[in-house]
Order: C-alpha cells, then structure tokens, then sequence
C-alpha cells in the first residue's frame, strides 16, 4: 500500500505568509493533481500555540535566524507563524482539502519544535503519523512540500527510520536555504539515508 505525504502546505509558508518559502505556491497544483493518484494522502499542518518557544519574539532580544539551545535542544528562531487556528495556518486556498484522508498535527508542545511530522525535534513524541501509516498496511510514502531543508527532510529522515520505502518528489518541494546550499544539503543527507529522489510526472503519465 502507498500513500502521498503532503508536508505544511499552509499559506504561512507561501509567498506572503509569515515564514514564505520562495515559490511555495507553486506546489499546490501539482499536489492537486498527484492526490489522484492515491488511495490514501496524508497531510500534515505545522500547529504552534502563540507562545511556542520557537519563535523568536517569545525570547527577549532574539530575532528570527537567531540559534538557542532550547531544553536540550538547538532551536533556530523563526518568526511567529502557523499559529492554531490562525489564517496564515490554514491550508493553501487552492488545495483540494477533499482529497485529503487525514491530517497530522505538530509543533503543538510549546517547549519543542517539530520539523518531522513523525516526531519532535528531540525524538521524544511521536505525532500518531507512523501508526496511522501502519494502520493502512502503507509500505511506500511518496514525500513533497514545505520547507525542502526542514520539514521535508525530517519527515523523509524519519519515514526511513521508521522503515517505509520512501519517494522525495522533488519538484513537488521548495526550500528555504537561509544558509544557500542547504537545499542541496537537505536532499544529499535524504538520499544518503536511502531515499530515492524523483519527479512529479513518473506518477502522473500512464
Ligand atoms: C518549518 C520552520 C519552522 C517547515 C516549520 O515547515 O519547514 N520550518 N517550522
Ligand atoms: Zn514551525
């Protein structure tokens, strides 16, 4: 069983969101398009309370780029984005939300970030994604949207981990380089832990 993985396609995330990734927007026709081609799509939303400690105005004189140790663990300090319920949290308005099975929810722990939608950033909770995956008998797990360099990384690093057979669909993902290079970066450590890398129109011809 296969299942498509649609990481934090939220408006925060796209051009004019809060925490915009350059040509965000340009996914969401093509996970329009893919979600047809699965039996089961998941989709996770990146769910912050106003006061999560990852953003940089919850810290006095931090600002967004900023690196803290946070209970343990470095915490990059971003701007405040995805909050619950909030516009910018919503999903992109072009998304089909139909389509979608099921909606993981993470970052809701004020006091750690999540970047997989697996687990936190310091493996301590799991989300439920993994054994709602099992649940459906999913083997395979074909992987695109926001952030390339965070949120999909970890989420295909923990999907490897976690023993799916994992598909990155590249051009279904945008990054945010803050550091340039760290794109390429996110997606050489991808398939260095054994994901295989591929486009859009190998699932969508046929
Ligand atoms: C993300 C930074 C902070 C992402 C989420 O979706 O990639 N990046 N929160
Ligand atoms: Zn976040």
């Amino acid at each position: 069983m296969k299942a498509l993985l649609l990481i934090d396609l939220q408006i925060d995330f796209c051009p004019g969101g809060a925490l915009e990734v350059p040509q965000g927007d340009q996914v969401i026709d093509l996970a329009n398009q893919l979600m047809d081609q699965f039996e089961l799509v998941v989709a996770t939303k990146d769910w912050h309370p106003a006061d999560h400690e990852s953003f940089a105005a919850n810290h006095l004189w931090r600002r967004p780029g900023d690196v803290i140790e946070l209970h343990g663990l470095e915490q990059i300090l971003w701007v405040m984005h995805c909050v619950q319920d909030s516009f910018g949290s919503q999903f992109h308005p072009q998304l089909q939300t139909d389509k979608i099975n099921h909606i993981v929810y993470k970052g809701t722990d004020k006091e750690i970030d999540s970047y997989s939608g697996f687990f936190d950033n310091g493996h301590r909770q799991a989300t439920g994604l993994e054994a709602y995956l099992r649940d459906k008998g999913v083997t395979e797990l074909y992987i695109m949207g926001l952030a390339t360099d965070y949120c999909v990384k970890f989420s295909v690093l923990d999907a490897l981990s976690c023993g799916f057979e994992t598909y990155l669909i590249e051009d279904g993902c945008r990054g945010i380089d803050l550091t340039p290079g760290d794109v390429q970066a996110a997606m050489d450590a991808m398939v260095q832990k054994g994901a295989v890398v591929m486009q859009s129109e190998e699932l969508l011809v046929g």
